[in-house]
């Protein structure tokens, strides 16, 4: 088991588009406990391989609450195959966008048809907050994040506001380096 590091917005590998998994061998199950590691440490509620700079559909997920058992959840290939009509406003952060949060609406309910560890195909319904992370874990698979939903005028401050951040972070690395060398 490994905690992996997170990347982070304006990082351009999140808006890679995933290869879908062709089959579910050692690598793979690895990865799948390493990113469930990696999100209870954070702590989430989902994660997407591209958020540890993997580009494979692969996502994992647990919405028990802090006071209830753990419920890993793993989804390899996941596709939406039915969404409600009827949709939903949940406020979303994500990972990668640390400490950013905004209303998201979505639909309420989605089928979502997935290959599980043994690669059986699988199908979940799911409402309430675990169908609002499973669509946000899907938009990370085809390159999205939450922050596409928003104004363009909301998007482009938040991206701005990441890209100073990293240039920052930057800036204060070669400075360490510097000194360290
Ligand atoms: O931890 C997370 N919380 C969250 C809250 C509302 C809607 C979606 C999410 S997913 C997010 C973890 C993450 O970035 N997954 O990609
Ligand atoms: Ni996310």
């Amino acid at each position: 088991m490994a905690i992996l590091p997170i990347i982070r917005l304006p990082d351009p590998r999140l808006r890679l588009v995933s290869e879908p998994v062709a089959r579910i061998d050692g690598e793979i199950l690895q990865l799948l406990d390493d990113m469930l590691e990696t999100m209870y440490e954070a702590p989430g509620v989902g994660l997407a391989a591209i958020q540890v700079a993997v580009a494979k559909r692969v996502i994992v997920a647990d919405t028990a609450r802090g006071d209830e058992p753990k419920t890993p959840l793993v989804f390899v290939n996941p596709e939406i195959v039915w969404a409600s009509e009827e949709l939903n406003v949940y406020q979303e952060g994500c990972l990668s966008v640390p400490e950013y949060y905004e209303d998201v609406e979505r639909p309420a309910r989605v089928r979502v048809r997935f290959l599980d560890r043994e690669a059986r195909t699988q199908e979940i319904e799911a409402d309430g907050l675990l169908a609002t992370v499973l669509q946000h874990e899907i938009d990370h698979l085809e390159g999205g994040l939450f922050i596409d939903h928003l104004s363009r005028l909301k998007r482009e401050r938040v991206v701005k506001k990441f890209t100073k951040a990293a240039r920052e972070r930057s800036a204060a690395a070669q400075v360490q380096d510097r000194v360290e060398a």
